[in-house]
């Protein structure tokens, strides 16, 4: 009996499937529908890590089981092989970061073969490819064109160690994604797309998006879009009386506040502006303690955004002195602050502060001893309502009592009230409190407000949103070069579309400055230029594209990788996309995704593309764990080396260990153990198809049965990204044909072809040993008798507490989680477990299920 000899096999096919160009994709094959599965792009680090073998070789079992089901199935790969990582990793090492990637790139692609994955490599792109970046640059000029790509002088993140600005997204916890340094804010012109102006749109599609529901809620939160009411409020000088002249003066000055929450106005006992506010300096002759506002926003001006918007972090502020801030609604004159716990970009930069329902509000005025006005209570706890504090009072009266008692005095309890209970009541609620407002519904009443306001022309409503315009201008020499040319007659004036690209220069030094600008800059025979327009002496821009810019849209070029006169051909485009899956990681959930789906929709404004959604499908991968349940690491020491693995076990067991690990969604550990019962596996599987009496006539009713389920459940489970179950399953029938002495033929075909997606070496050796002629790949998957593959049903007895309460119809092999998730769902079972808890519960397989409250 030959020894199943992985690395002898494995070699032999991988060449052949290439020689035979058995992965080439075809734009158009007649009577095929087409299909795109996108995996994200490596960046070529150097090596490929088991993540990227769990990345790319696990989605391939589906691209096979898609070509198997008649798809004409395209499974491209590429490099995302600008930036940070690839430069930060050549500095390290002293190396040109164009001679590293391209080596990293020669030795990655090797490794992915390894993989004996679909690819086809005819497509493979690469961002660092003048052939690609020509259409990354002809985007940022079409996006100059039409007005999205502008300069503006930004606060921007700067990290110290990187010599770079990175994007809010590129900043977790107040340091740098790459280094982990503390990031500054800088001040510095930087070329910026204008997402913002498609705020709106980027949050409505995300309704229509086949996407794991925790991606597109991370999309709307950053987007942040809220719908509020920009309030007007008047100042006035503190001491002056109402005859007073300059009180006129000072009446002209005003600022408007952003709300949410209209209908809690009567609540505003002061308002906060953000210490950039333009409006501090206008009341600079008002103030009476001006040195100390000074200090106090000289001091708010070291802070990042987000030291500032730390909710843990006790909130600071002073008094502006001398004005008050006229509350249209009441007509309260009340207190202005200085805090940097507003922020000066979102909004108006300024808030109405409502203490009583807003926590940081709250918190502030708790701090500073500020007056605290309930006005809104929980719908059906209304005791805080006036009338029921002062019961023997009309209502008119009894609100009246309430205002006066606010007293610090009685403030005081009220906070120590509010802290034993909700601390501030935030939520929505009835009115109280609120003149005629009052007894009406939150957003009832913030309608009316609103439309008060409206009419006498003291505010408006407003959409607001978080998000930001994107900073694309990098001070590194690793990436795209931005198109751009300044000329002091013209202004900024884009590179011609005929000297695109605009290649990045060769260059010695290429370590980052710290002067706030690329090391392009000091390549003065670059830098100096002809103006396009008027032929004078201009100067090119040396900051380069983010690398976010080059993989927003890298998808596009894989329908059409050479084409060098548009970026993709449009019937091609037609024929491949939108992206119907796409599968990557949950870090990507927010910046990539965000980009792509921006780009998209410029690109469809700009008609090259025929639809404004890249992704309608989305799945999230996990990650691995090394086998101490770690993250992966080398100071661990926990790291699995795919290449080890591979040159051991083989990569058919790689892959179909990766697929059986755990859920596909899910981290898991690697188990040294794991993989060496995939390896058995497929080694039983090597041991079957020797079997000297493989040509028995029909085969038992038990095993035909078991062959017809697996082929369903294993095509079930791949479609829907199940592959841990489906290996179980093949491992199953496996051990059910090595238990029988005899078995058809044609059982075992109908193995290798089901397993075939998940080990295709092995797979493919043992079919051509069979006798076929053909690949294994080019034979569809096989049918199933859906009769035989029914599984047997029965009906499972659901008893609480011993007593039988309902008896339901399952599948014979249910488990007991699967029976109790199905017996809780019964409505004459939720009868009787209502507000119970369930102390135990007693499961006997394919009979009763006991609930026991
Ligand atoms: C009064 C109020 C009362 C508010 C209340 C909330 C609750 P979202 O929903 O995230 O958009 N706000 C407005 N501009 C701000 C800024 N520049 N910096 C910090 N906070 C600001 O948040 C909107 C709310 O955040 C606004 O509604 C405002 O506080 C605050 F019971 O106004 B609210
Ligand atoms: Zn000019």
């Amino acid at each position: 009996m030959k020894k199943y000899d992985h690395r002898r096999i494995e070699k032999k096919w991988q060449r052949y499937w290439q020689e035979s160009n058995l992965y080439l994709t075809r734009d158009f094959v007649r009577g095929k529908k087409n299909y795109l599965l996108l995996t994200e792009f490596p960046y070529p680090s150097g090596n490929l890590h088991i993540g990227h073998w769990f990345a790319f070789a696990v989605p391939d079992i589906l691209a096979r089981y898609l070509r198997m089901n008649g798809y004409n199935v395209m499974y491209p790969i590429g490099f995302d092989a600008f930036g940070l990582p690839a430069e930060n990793a050549a500095i390290k090492r002293g190396i040109n970061p164009r001679r590293w990637t391209q080596k990293n790139i020669a030795y990655m692609t090797r490794q992915l073969k390894s993989m004996g994955a679909t690819f086809d490599w005819s497509r493979a792109i690469s961002t660092i490819d003048p052939e690609y970046y020509k259409w990354t640059q002809w985007i940022f000029v079409k996006m100059f064109e039409k007005g999205l790509a502008y300069r503006k002088e930004t606060l921007v993140n700067w990290c110290p160690k990187d010599k770079t600005v990175l994007a809010n997204e590129q900043v977790i916890n107040g340091c740098c994604e790459r280094c982990d340094t503390p990031v500054e804010q800088n001040r510095f012109e930087q070329w910026l797309f204008k997402i913002t102006d498609y705020a709106d749109r980027l949050v409505d599609d995300i309704q229509g998006l086949d996407w794991p529901q925790s991606t597109k809620l991370a999309q709307k939160n950053w987007i942040g879009r809220s719908d509020g009411v920009v309030v007007k409020f008047e100042i006035v000088n503190e001491k002056l009386k109402k005859q007073d002249k300059k009180q006129d003066k000072i009446n002209g000055l005003n600022f408007e506040v952003f709300t949410t929450r209209l209908d809690t106005i009567f609540g505003c006992t002061y308002c906060v502006l953000a210490p950039e506010h333009p409006l501090i300096a206008d009341l600079k002759e008002y103030i009476t303690n001006r040195k100390e506002i000074e200090d106090y926003v000289k001091k708010s001006s070291l802070k990042t955004e987000l030291e500032r918007q730390e909710t843990q972090k006790e909130k600071t502020g002073v008094e502006l002195k001398g004005v008050r801030a006229v509350n249209p609604f009441n007509g309260w004159k009340i207190p202005i602050f200085v805090a940097d716990y507003v922020l000066f970009s979102y909004g108006t930069g300024a808030v109405m502060a409502v203490p009583a329902h807003d926590e940081r509000d709250f918190e502030f005025a708790k701090k500073y001893n500020l007056k605290l006005v309930q006005v809104v209570t929980p719908k059906n706890q209304s005791n805080i309502n006036a009338s029921n504090i002062f019961p023997h009072k009309n209502p008119k009266a009894a609100e009246e009592e309430y205002l006066e008692q606010s007293s610090r005095r009685w403030q005081s309890e009220q906070i120590e009230l509010l802290k034993r209970g909700e601390k501030c009541f935030v939520g929505e609620g009835i009115l109280v409190n609120s003149g005629d407002y009052s007894g009406m519904e939150s957003q009832a009443a913030r309608a009316k407000m609103a439309d008060w306001l409206e009419s006498v022309k003291l505010g408006r409503r407003t959409r607001t949103f978080r998000l930001r315009d994107w900073v694309v201008s990098r001070q590194r020499y690793w990436g795209v070069p931005i198109p751009m040319i300044n000329c002091s007659n013209c202004g900024w004036v884009t590179v011609p579309e005929k000297d695109l690209p605009l290649l990045l220069p060769k260059v010695k030094d290429y370590l980052p400055t710290g002067d706030g600008k690329s090391p392009l800059a000091k390549n003065s025979k670059w830098i100096k230029t002809h103006c396009p327009k008027c032929q004078g002496p201009a100067s090119r821009e040396s900051d380069t594209m983010d690398t976010f810019v080059d993989s927003s849209w890298y998808f596009i070029r894989y329908t059409d990788p050479k084409n060098k006169k548009k970026l993709a051909d449009l019937r091609k485009i037609k024929k491949w996309l939108p992206v119907p899956l796409y599968i990557g990681g949950a870090e990507h959930n927010t910046m990539h995704l965000l980009y792509s789906r921006f780009l998209t929709k410029v690109l469809a404004d700009l008609k090259c593309i025929d639809f404004t959604e890249p992704f309608t499908g989305r799945r999230n991968h996990g990650t691995i764990l090394g086998p101490d349940n770690q993250k992966m690491s080398k100071s661990r020491g926990n790291v699995i080396d795919p290449d080890a693995e591979v040159e051991r076990f083989g990569a058919d067991s790689v892959r179909t260990y990766l697929a059986f690990m755990g859920p596909y969604d899910q981290d898991c550990p690697w188990q040294k153990t794991g993989i060496v019962g995939v390896r058995r596996f497929l080694e039983r599987v090597w041991r079957i198809s020797q079997k000297k009496n493989l040509g028995a006539k029909t085969d038992d009713p038990d095993l035909t049965r078991l062959l017809h389920q697996t082929i369903k459940k294993v095509g079930e489970n791949i479609a829907e990204l199940r592959f841990n179950t489906a290996v179980a399953a093949l491992m199953i029938l496996a051990n059910e044909m090595e238990k029988r002495d005899n078995i058809t033929k044609d059982v075992f075909e109908k193995l290798l072809l089901v397993l075939a997606p998940f080990a295709p070496h092995i797979s493919e050796e043992l079919w051509t040993r069979l006798g076929h002629k053909k690949s294994i790949f080019l034979n569809s998957w096989p049918n199933f008798d859906e009769k035989l593959a029914k599984e047997d049903r029965i009906r499972l007895i659901v008893q609480v507490n011993g007593k039988l309460r309902d008896q339901i119809e399952v599948e014979a092999g249910i488990s007991e989680q699967e029976a109790k998730e199905v017996a809780l769902e019964s409505e004459r079972v939720k009868k009787f477990i209502q507000n119970k808890k369930i102390k135990r519960i007693i499961f006997a397989r394919g009979r009763l299920l006991n609930i026991v409250v």
